[in-house]
């Protein structure tokens, strides 16, 4: 089969920086040129001037025996340090670090000199419990300062965090628990969501119970828990401490200790398609030094003036390493919000952004997607003057999208930096620099400075441009996961094996390259349809749809069909606004017209069904192959990863 992408879609709308925004940005165009002529002396200048070693490196990178690498192997740093003590050292403790808002109001702003504080009891109360450097720590928690503090406190005494989304279930907490061996877990009561408490500490019991006789050795001695929600928790002495108490008691006399660069930091759990979820392991110095490069040069912060918010949960990567690791290495002020964006009402984020002046704004296309549907008046209704640069990640942002996206939170002005990666990257791979990349809607644009990324085809030859393919990193790069936790084989078998003669890693994502050069992301590779003969991509025709004014959110699958092979199968959410103007009669079959002419016959679906909803996961990512059993008939699958499992009896329904 080929890896070529038939593709459709053409975009010709370009946005150049605004040259205030240019003569003030932190990423220049010098930074590609001084990693163009010395890619690895590059990567060691962001290392030594962005991070504090406690032990200097000598080396950058060690490849010696790929892909297994080191970064900065004998360097030696203390990631907490590096993110807290030294702002403080260098006077300014007075910082805010996290401006809390909690869902129902709640509100802290937590300095740099208290958080410090608070992390440094953390890891005394840690060390107390016995936990120690490559000891595994789960922590299901609610956004809120504490689950920060945590994820700190464990870095800070070289021990290993796994976050656990809170809306997992007390199964899939279960199965990370095990795979990781984790001797603690911290947890909260409960956390608002939605308007209400949602209990986290009853599914942790439920993880933890009964295990007599299922042959599984329980690895957790203790729980630690913070009292949020204020609901009612059943306690099991001797395992379960309050956070309150035994925080309070513990000392704030800590000092960090130096380890090695290549010390693990922390597995996050990535569901993929199929198989058992994948431990993916980060280490330290590599993985800070990208992270916080990336904040500075894509999100453009300046520490001293702006204030971020990035919205993701710290339960996906992206509230890793955009909330927890990257901005506090750069001293940033950011944003924390606990609940759901719309609760009490549906500005709450924008009320939100007017409250603190948030001049930095980084969200998931679904969540620009279900602010379409309800319409441009609700964020009308506030002042999002401070924004002055827009982020998105998680997937291919559809043009329409984008052009919404600037027009009507970033009044016309504002860059939109677009940055793929993964999980598995670490950090952002491919994005515009906004003071210098003139950027156009829809695509992911250029490898960041330092980074190789190429497209090529199943042979692992480059397409060239105008051309789709197979998304590729030809280099290995500081913030690259080291392996999946136990099992070092599905490392090298899922990510290296593809492209070994190469030494590409395969990112599983399908991409083109247009005319000057910039990538497009196209989808899953698992995901792209086949019909009749013709490779056809998600996102293209998912952007199609999307284009069409009555249009808020689609997701497009091949089901299989007797003529074609697959044909195109689309879920689309209408706007709220249109059905207030217009009837649906007629819409499915509008659209279909509507995609044929946009880009092509070929691309015409089958059928198109309406629905009110699609099924996502916590971090917002749509789940096609739940669709494609719905479009071919067959019992849905494991769900157990959606945000909202009831989802899925919803849709099948409506298409019935
Ligand atoms: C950070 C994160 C990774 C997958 C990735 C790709 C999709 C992420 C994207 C994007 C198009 C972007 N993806 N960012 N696709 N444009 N800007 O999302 O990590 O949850 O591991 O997902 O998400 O398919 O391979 P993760």
């Amino acid at each position: 089969m080929s890896s070529n992408i038939d593709h459709l879609l053409t975009e010709t709308r370009r946005f150049a920086p605004e040259p205030a925004f240019a003569a003030d940005a932190v990423g220049t165009a010098d930074l590609y040129a001084r990693a163009a002529e010395d890619r690895l002396g590059f990567w060691g200048d962001q290392a030594r001037e962005l991070l504090h070693w406690h032990t200097p490196f000598t080396e950058v990178l060690d490849w010696s025996n790929p892909p297994f690498a080191s970064w900065y192997g004998d360097g030696e740093l203390n990631v907490a340090y590096n993110c807290l003590d030294r702002h403080v050292e260098a006077g300014d403790g007075d910082r805010v670090a996290l401006l809390w808002e909690g869902e129902n109001g709640d509100e802290r702003r937590v300095t740099y000199a208290e958080l410090t504080d608070e992390v440094k009891r953390v890891a005394t109360v840690l060390e107390g419990l016995g936990i120690g450097a490559g000891d595994r720590v789960a922590i299901y928690l609610p956004m809120i300062p504490e689950a920060v503090a945590s994820m700190l406190a464990v870095a800070r005494i070289g021990a290993i965090h796994s976050v656990v989304f809170g809306g997992f279930s007390a199964d899939s907490l279960r199965a990370r628990i095990d795979d990781a061996g984790a001797k603690l877990v911290i947890t909260a009561d409960g956390g608002y969501r939605k308007g209400k408490v949602s209990a986290l500490k009853p599914a942790v019991d439920q993880a933890l119970a009964d295990r007599n006789g299922s042959g599984v050795q329980e690895s957790v001695e203790h729980v630690l828990v913070v009292r949020r929600g204020g609901n009612e928790v059943e306690w099991t002495e001797g395992r379960d401490l309050w956070w309150h108490e035994a925080v309070a008691a513990a000392s704030a006399d800590h000092e960090a200790q130096p380890f090695p660069s290549e010390n693990p930091l922390f597995i996050l759990y990535t569901s993929g398609t199929t198989g058992k979820p994948k431990g993916i392991l980060h280490t330290s110095g590599g993985y800070l030094t990208q992270a916080a490069f990336t904040n500075r040069v894509v999100h453009d912060v300046h520490p001293e003036t702006d204030v971020y918010w990035c919205t993701a949960d710290i339960g996906w990567v992206t509230g890793h390493t955009y909330v927890t690791y990257g901005p506090l290495a750069n001293g940033a002020t950011q944003v924390l919000y606990e609940g759901t964006p719309d609760t009490p009402h549906p500005g709450r984020w924008w009320e939100i952004i007017q409250k603190y002046g948030v001049s930095i704004f980084y969200t998931a296309p679904t969540a620009i997607r279900s602010f379409m549907k309800i319409g441009r008046d609700v964020p009308g209704g506030f002042d999002l003057s401070s924004l002055r640069l827009l982020g998105s990640v998680g997937e291919p942002i559809n043009p329409e999208a984008w052009m919404w996206y600037r027009g009507v939170i970033g009044h016309d002005s504002t860059p939109i930096i677009d940055t793929w990666w993964q999980t598995e990257t670490g950090a952002i791979m491919i994005s515009a620099l906004p003071g210098v990349t003139e950027t156009k809607p829809g695509s992911a644009q250029v490898p960041i400075p330092g980074i190789s990324i190429d497209v090529v085809d199943d042979a692992g030859e480059p397409v060239g441009e105008g051309n789709g393919g197979l998304l590729v990193v030809t280099e290995p790069w500081p913030s690259m996961l080291r392996g999946i936790w136990g099992d070092p084989e599905r490392y090298v078998e899922t990510y290296w094996e593809k492209f070994a003669a190469q030494g590409y890693y395969f990112a599983g994502d399908g991409a083109r390259l247009d005319d000057d050069g910039d990538v497009w992301l196209l989808g899953r590779v698992d995901d792209v349809m086949n019909v009749s003969g013709h490779r056809l991509s998600t996102a293209e025709i998912e952007s199609a749809l999307v284009a069409h004014e009555a249009t808020a959110e689609a997701a497009v699958v091949g089901a299989s069909d007797e003529t074609t092979g697959q044909a195109v199968a689309a879920f689309v959410i209408i706007k709220q606004s249109y059905l207030k103007a217009h009837s649906p009669e007629g819409l499915a079959q509008t659209l279909r017209q509507w995609v044929g002419e946009q880009i092509g016959p070929i691309a015409r679906p089958r059928d198109v069904y309406i629905v009110e909803e699609l099924p996502k996961t916590r971090s917002g990512k749509i789940m096609r192959r739940l669709l494609r059993d719905v479009a071919e008939g067959r019992e849905v699958g494991d769900t157990t990863t959606l945000a909202d499992t009831a989802v899925m009896s919803v849709i099948s329904a409506q298409v019935r």
